[in-house]
């Protein structure tokens, strides 16, 4: 495989994270654009980059830059992702790919039209035990299913001191939470249960009506001061789905949920098992069985599917968790671009399902009525 040359545009709390996978994928990084000359010239330095790059057209100017990272806010990814792939690069765009439905289907035809790798990280994909659970549903170990259900809590916007971009929507997009993270959820369990939504209904609430001044980076502690400012995305949402096989599934979200720093948590209830899974104990999977029996199957490289051998990189009791998933995901996207073809790699087409979904979700929100996904 010859060395890759990325770039990275955006430089908070998830563009060190995507350098950090890009390290380990084997990929030179080449350099680093950020919101500002300044910024990225500190970032460079203290990544020991090449390149502190003025702005996007000058990465996109970039030979050596084969594969452009965009992990900006959310209203920034339509137009990098685009100019990317119109510059002939390979794009890792952030999810949500773009926060109306019809720019994520645009920039999917622009990546299927130029040919270029387009992936967006739904990394919960890469958890070995989640894809434990994807093969023993698809071998029918479960059965027909029952009913899906679940929640993903956070609480970094708990203080209301605590702001960020993604809480206002002209940066982050018409829903926050739901967007952001039952997005994931939704992504999850669409590919482990192999079944897709068709209808929903779902309900939003802002339970903190002012926030302090949109400070830091997602997760950081806040700053003291700036004006407080009125809040008109959602803090939590409740969504029923259904799916095409008639499953009805149940989703809570919430980031403001004390104690919950990110508990993607699911189940999914069969007629011969259940199965669960929770991201902040991502080495186990929780088998539940008829006649008071239930199992554990525990993350290792010596049991289970291909797929949870494959990904489990270190023995049985060797933690792995959410920076080892990035890991994966970003190795597979290079794995891809040389050719290759890795199961359950999270395209642009994946970003416009996710896309739909949470357009789907706004609507039964704001209409309080079952909308059908599609
Ligand atoms: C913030 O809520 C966030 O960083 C999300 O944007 C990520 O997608 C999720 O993986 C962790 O939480």
């Amino acid at each position: 495989m010859s060395t890759l040359g990325i770039a990275i545009v955006g430089t908070g709390m998830i563009g060190a994270v995507h350098r950090r996978a890009a390290l380990l994928a084997g990929a030179a990084v080449r350099g680093v654009a950020a919101s500002s000359a300044q910024r990225a010239r500190e970032v460079a330095q203290s990544w020991n980059l090449p390149r502190a790059y003025r702005d996007l057209d000058e990465v996109l100017a970039d030979p050596q830059v084969q594969v452009v990272h965009v992990c900006t806010p959310n209203h920034l990814h339509r137009g990098m992702a685009q100019a990317a792939l119109e510059a002939g690069k390979h794009v890792i765009c952030e999810k949500p790919l773009a926060t109306t439905l019809e720019d994520a289907k645009a920039l999917a035809a622009l990546a299927a039209a130029r040919g270029r790798v387009a992936t967006v990280p739904f990394v919960y994909r890469y958890h070995p035990v989640v894809r434990e659970a994807r093969a023993r549903i698809a071998q029918g170990e479960l059965g027909p299913l029952h009913l899906i259900h679940g929640s993903y809590l956070q609480d970094w916007l708990l203080d209301p001191a605590s702001n960020n971009w993604r809480v206002d929507p002209a940066l982050g997009g018409a829903s926050r939470v739901f967007a952001d993270i039952g997005s994931h959820w939704c992504d999850l369990v669409e590919w482990v249960g192999g079944e897709r939504f068709i209808d929903v209904s779902a309900a939003f609430a802002t339970v903190i009506d002012e926030r302090g001044a949109p400070s830091g980076q997602s997760f950081s502690t806040p700053a003291a001061g700036g004006a407080w400012q009125p809040v008109t995305s959602e803090d939590v949402a409740a969504a029923m789905f259904r799916t095409s096989a008639g499953t009805l599934a149940s989703l809570t979200v919430s980031q403001v949920s004390a104690g919950r720093r990110n508990r993607l948590w699911f189940e999914i209830d069969g007629a011969r098992a259940s199965v669960a899974f929770n991201q902040e104990d991502a080495e186990r999977l929780w088998i539940g069985l008829p006649d008071q029996r239930e199992a554990i199957f525990v993350r290792g490289p010596g049991a289970g599917s291909a797929e949870q051998r494959r990904l489990s990189v270190l023995p049985a009791g060797h933690a792995q968790g959410y920076g080892g998933c990035f890991d994966a995901f970003v190795a597979d996207t290079y794995r891809a671009i040389e050719g290759e073809q890795p199961q359950g790699l999270p395209t642009f087409e994946d970003g416009v399902r996710s896309a739909l979904i949470v357009d789907r979700v706004i609507a039964s929100a704001r209409t309080r009525a079952w909308t059908p996904i599609g």
